[in-house]
């Protein structure tokens, strides 16, 4: 529980509520919100309020407070979540990673940043130069991303549309050494597509240099370009982004038309334009836009698009340009960031914090693949949460035979399965429908979808569900998500995805689809992640307006609901903070008991820790397992740490007098 908090801003800890209903929660973290009070824990977690306006709890002296320091001995923050993450990994030796999660525009995205901030303004006290420059990649290398992944939504101004998770590696010192980024699909379509009112990436308006109210690119032109600079971005690389933004945007521009058989360009002057940007003849960016290359037999000829083939083609090549560009950027700044072979080895011990921010629960008007993956990583990132905080913790207790009542919690696994299932899931639906080249996809996907998932609960189509008003389209599916947000989808969106197609390669041997491949690296995460110790941000975005005023109550009540926060203080408060096996316990304290120091002879291990804990007066705050001991406070443990503390110091002490002779 954290102190040095009155209580006049509300219960600085979920956990501390006097009963735990969906009122009190409401209540205290309206009440905290309206004092500026954004933070709050349940036990090790965040609780994070969007507050829309610069708050001054970022700074040096705040850091300061918080180095080092136990959770609950400041007022939450994410910089005690950082520490303690930090401290795990340092002291115990432990990889860990900071799981942030919350829908589009609750605050991810700047909390991650504040978290690589903090972990870079508290390590190498020794101003060693190498890793100093290695912290100002780091650094530098949101900036970059952001310019080219981040757009402005309805949602959100800055929303992140790509998902990104971070390894920072630290050497034996906890210095930063390196990194490494990955990142998730990124939403291309928006390159050649915003709904109303939003815009595309970044990038593109700082090479304009449009003005937007609220963004000002031109300013931000120059911080991405010397950040750049600074990673090792040459000048020439740096040209050629500019060029590839500069292409995309005239590719934008093209139209096609008919003259009788023939398709042609109907601005031909873009070309000449194109052309030039990518350094080679206006015929051949002709013969690319206007043709494709068909295999007949022996023969390979080039066959005309029809205008509408050709602006599909067009569209297709602007997205890929910028994909490929984008992954590229990732690429050099992990070339840059990465820890070498040969630094692995002068470094020794090679630790790492992952910190993990994707882009947020989130529906449209109209909803395509990329929200159905956007909204699929949510569902898995959900399931990690359940199953490391809320399943784990309850098997934990059963199997440790701590009498535990069991607390109910709604498990998405059945959305996940709806999505990722062998044979039945809709990707694999999807990888099927792919399969039939040649044939109406959208329909094949549609149908197959229909015959697999009739009785699914979390699905329906309009099909499936002729009278509802809200499935308007022939081709409109439904599920409904863990958020118990409904989120209608038109397959007509997955036709446009040309990737989802496949084609088959001299080798027959088939290409992954974008979707499979979005799904293995989902999976491959949520795996990384659950060998890592986790620690987690829960967003919340107050309103929908970005008002720093105004806490809308039903808007808040439904994110606690859906991130399972209740239960989420159930379980904590019904459970135990700490838990250690007998061994190590004592191992640990043994020298804090008169009773176990320097040996003990009681029966057994599991005796000689209720002795120990017994003579120090911690019986009320602990229950014994079958292998582990269970504290409930983490004040307990403190106090555990600082006899142990005073006593190593005095046995030191003893031991030199010894040496000397003086005793
Ligand atoms: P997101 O990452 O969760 O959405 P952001 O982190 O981009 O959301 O936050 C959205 C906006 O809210 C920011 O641009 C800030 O204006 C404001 N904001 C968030 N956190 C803070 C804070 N701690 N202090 C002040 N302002 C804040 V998305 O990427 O769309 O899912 O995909
Ligand atoms: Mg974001």
């Amino acid at each position: 529980m954290a102190e040095h908090e009155s209580l006049e801003f509300g219960k600085a800890d979920f956990v501390l509520m006097d009963n735990v209903s969906l009122e009190e929660f409401m209540a205290n973290l309206k009440l905290r919100f309206e004092k500026g009070r954004i933070y709050t824990y349940i036990g090790e977690v965040v609780v994070s309020v969007n507050p829309y306006r610069a708050m001054n709890i970022y700074g040096r002296d705040t850091i300061e407070q918080y180095k080092g320091r136990e959770l609950y001995e400041r007022p939450p923050h994410l910089f005690a979540i950082a520490d303690a993450a930090y401290k795990a990994m340092k002291r115990r030796n432990k990889d860990t990673c900071i799981v942030i999660s919350g829908e589009s525009g609750a605050g991810k995205t700047e909390a991650s940043k504040y978290i690589m901030q903090y972990i870079a303004a508290i390590t190498n006290p020794g101003q060693r130069a190498e890793v100093e420059r290695v912290k100002n990649m780091l650094l530098k290398s949101n900036c970059v991303l952001e310019a080219f992944g981040n757009a402005k939504t309805n949602r959100n101004d800055n929303s992140s549309r790509f998902g990104k998770y971070m390894d920072i590696n630290f050497d034996f010192k906890g210095d930063p050494i390196g990194g490494h980024i990955n990142n998730y699909l990124l939403e291309k379509s928006r390159v050649i597509f915003q709904q109303e009112g939003e815009r595309s990436f970044h990038s593109f308006y700082q090479v304009c240099v449009s003005v937007y109210s609220s963004i000002d690119d031109g300013v931000d032109f120059k911080a991405v370009a010397d950040a750049m600079k600074v990673i090792g971005f040459t000048a020439d690389e740096l040209q050629t982004v500019y060029k590839v933004l500069a292409t995309i945007l005239h590719l934008g521009n093209l139209t096609f038309g008919v003259d009788g058989d023939t398709t042609l360009i109907e601005n031909s002057k873009v070309v000449a334009v194109i052309g030039d940007l990518l350094a080679t003849k206006e015929e051949n960016v002709e013969k690319a836009l206007l043709y494709r290359t068909v295999a007949t037999g022996r023969d390979v000829i080039d066959k005309q698009h029809t205008a509408q083939e050709a602006s599909y083609g067009r569209d297709a090549l602007a997205k890929a340009m910028y994909e490929r560009m984008f992954c590229w950027i990732v690429g050099r700044i992990n070339d840059v960031i990465e820890v070498k072979d040969y630094d692995a080895k002068v470094h020794g011990k090679n630790t790492v914090i992952g910190v993990l921010d994707i882009y947020g629960f989130e529906i449209f008007q109209n909803n395509s693949f990329e929200q159905f993956c956007i909204n699929y990583c949510n569902e898995k990132l959900q399931q990690l949460f359940i199953q490391l905080v809320l399943r784990q913790e309850q098997e934990e207790y059963q199997r440790e035979g701590i009498p535990w009542k069991h607390i109910d919690f709604f498990n998405n696994q059945i959305i996940v399965d709806l999505v990722e299932l062998q044979h039945k899931g809709i990707f694999s639906v999807l990888d099927e429908a792919c399969m039939n080249v040649g044939k109406v996809t959208d329909e094949v996907f549609l149908q197959g979808l229909n015959s697999k998932l009739a009785n699914h609960v979390h699905y329906t189509s309009r099909k499936l569900s002729p009278t509802d008003k809200s499935l308007e389209f022939d081709r409109d599916f439904r599920i409904r998500h863990y958020a118990g947000n409904v989120v209608e989808f038109n397959a007509l969106h997955y036709v446009m995805w040309p990737e989802g197609k496949l084609r088959i390669t001299e080798v027959t041997k088939r290409p992954l689809t974008a979707a499979t491949l979005f799904k293995n690296s989902m999976i491959a995460l949520v795996e990384n992640l659950a060998c890592k110790e986790p620690y987690y941000v829960r967003c919340i975005k107050p309103n929908d307006v970005k008002s720093p005023l105004l806490f809308e109550h039903e808007r808040c009540r439904h994110q606690v609901e859906y991130l399972g926060l209740l239960e989420n203080v159930r379980v904590r408060r019904a459970g135990f903070a700490n838990r250690q096996e007998y061994p190590r316990f004592l191992q640990r304290y043994k020298m804090i008991s008169e009773f176990t120091w320097p040996n003990h002879d009681l029966p057994s291990e599991k005796e000689a820790v209720k002795k120990l804990v017994q003579g120090c007066g911690f019986e009320h705050d602990v229950a014994y397992g079958k292998t582990k001991v269970f504290i409930r406070t983490p004040r307990t443990l403190f106090c555990l740490e600082e006899q142990r503390t005073e006593m190593v110091g005095r046995i030191v002490l003893f031991l030199q007098k010894v040496w000397r002779g003086t005793i």
